[in-house]
């Protein structure tokens, strides 16, 4: 990879001798693997940081959606959005249920709530919203909506670490919320992720479903898969833990840049901070308004791919255009206006906490060079 090319993002990687010292402790233990020493710590040390009450970690972000949905019981049809990375609506998939399609808000890129009651049949049995770009749903209004109809909620928290809203995680929103800890993301196990809940009974369940269903040496309770974490990428997180707050911050002053940079460019439009809310920049989308910009978004982004700045078209096409969902009933465009403005228009330009100054007035002087 060139080293002038400017990537969307980049991996936290923790103190390589640290990181060594503690694989060091693995190999002596010979413990690698099956709730471990480091994957019981770190359970304990996302709980406090995340300030949720249970953390069950997971080997990725998508099987913790799978399971939720298997522990939940969930059945029949799902209302989601299909303004997502398509693990949302897979996750769906792989549990024999119809994922019902609602169309997003502008302002965040969420799930919609007040066209939420409109997508309900009697098959319906929960709601999937997902926290775009760690931008957090209106969860009250979706609780109220799950309240009335008696559904479930699971939030596909996949970028929303770290994310609180007046002091209160996001994650503790819903019945179950769901985290990945991908190289790609804010705070990562390489591959990785998490399920949060609000019990210890559900954690137990929770821990058994990871585990192929097993509750001790002879007993299967269930059919659970393998989604376990191991002690490696265990050891990893927890050193990675401590160094994620510097790399949220240095993401804010990448965020304060772009604004300060790209406010008064016509035909670019871009979300500031939300009141009480505490963001983790995990992207920054801006959105092309072709006409008033004077390009469209996809020869903006073709450009700045030519002079080596490689943003990504999160989330072009939507998960609803894809061959296995675009024949349902509630995929259809119309159905789903601003999912397709929003997909239409959007570049996640570069953002993460190894970005120079330099790096990001290039990306600047690109954008604004039309
Ligand atoms: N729900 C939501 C809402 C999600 O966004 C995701 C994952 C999931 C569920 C499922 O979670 P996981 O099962 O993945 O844990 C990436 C990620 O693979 C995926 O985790 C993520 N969402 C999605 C939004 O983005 P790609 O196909 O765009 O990744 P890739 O390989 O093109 O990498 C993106 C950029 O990152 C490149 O410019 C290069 C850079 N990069 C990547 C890797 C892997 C690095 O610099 N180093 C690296 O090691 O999907």
């Amino acid at each position: 990879m060139d080293d002038n090319n400017i990537l969307v993002t980049s991996p936290l990687l923790p103190d390589l001798d640290e990181f060594q010292g503690l694989l060091k402790e693995i190999w002596e233990s010979k413990w690698i693997t099956n709730n471990g020493s480091f994957h019981q710590q770190l359970e304990k040390a996302l709980a406090k940081y995340l300030k949720v009450p249970y953390v069950s970690l997971f080997t990725n972000g998508t099987l913790p959606l799978i399971t939720a949905l298997q522990a939940l019981r969930i059945t029949g049809e799902v209302i989601t959005t299909p303004y997502s990375f398509v693990a949302t609506t897979h996750a769906l998939w792989w549990n024999g249920i119809k994922p019902v399609f609602v169309d997003i808000k502008w302002e965040t890129g969420c799930i919609d709530p007040d066209k939420v009651e409109a997508a309900i049949t009697p098959k319906t049995t929960a709601i999937m919203p997902v926290h775009v770009y760690g931008k957090p749903c209106d969860t009250q209004a979706i609780q109220d909506i799950a309240d009335k109809y008696g559904l479930k909620v699971i939030y596909d928290a996949a970028h929303a670490f770290g994310v609180e809203v007046n002091g209160e995680s996001v994650l503790n929103a819903g019945d179950m919320a769901t985290l990945s800890f991908h190289a790609t993301k804010v705070y990562n196990t390489i591959e990785g992720g998490a399920m949060v809940m609000h019990d210890e009974k559900t954690k137990k369940r929770i821990d058994y479903l990871k585990n192929f269903g097993f509750a001790g040496e002879t007993e299967v309770v269930a059919p659970g898969i393998n989604s376990k974490m191991d002690e490696i990428r265990s050891a990893y997180g927890l050193l990675n833990l401590k160094i994620v707050d510097a790399a949220i911050e240095a993401r804010h002053q990448v965020a304060i840049k772009y604004r300060e940079a790209l406010r008064g460019v016509e035909g670019i439009e871009f979300w500031n901070d939300l009141p009480g809310v505490r963001h983790n920049y995990s992207y920054f989308p801006i959105f092309v308004h072709a006409e008033e910009y004077g390009m469209s978004r996809d020869d903006l982004y073709l450009k700045m791919c030519e002079k080596g700045i490689y943003g990504r078209r999160y989330f072009y096409p939507l998960i609803s255009e894809f061959s296995t969902y675009r024949g349902l009933e509630s995929a259809q465009p119309e159905n789903l206006p601003v999912a397709h403005a929003m997909a239409d228009k959007v570049i996640c330009l570069p953002m993460h906490h190894t970005l120079k100054n330099k790096d990001v007035d290039r990306v600047i002087s690109v954008i604004k060079s039309r």
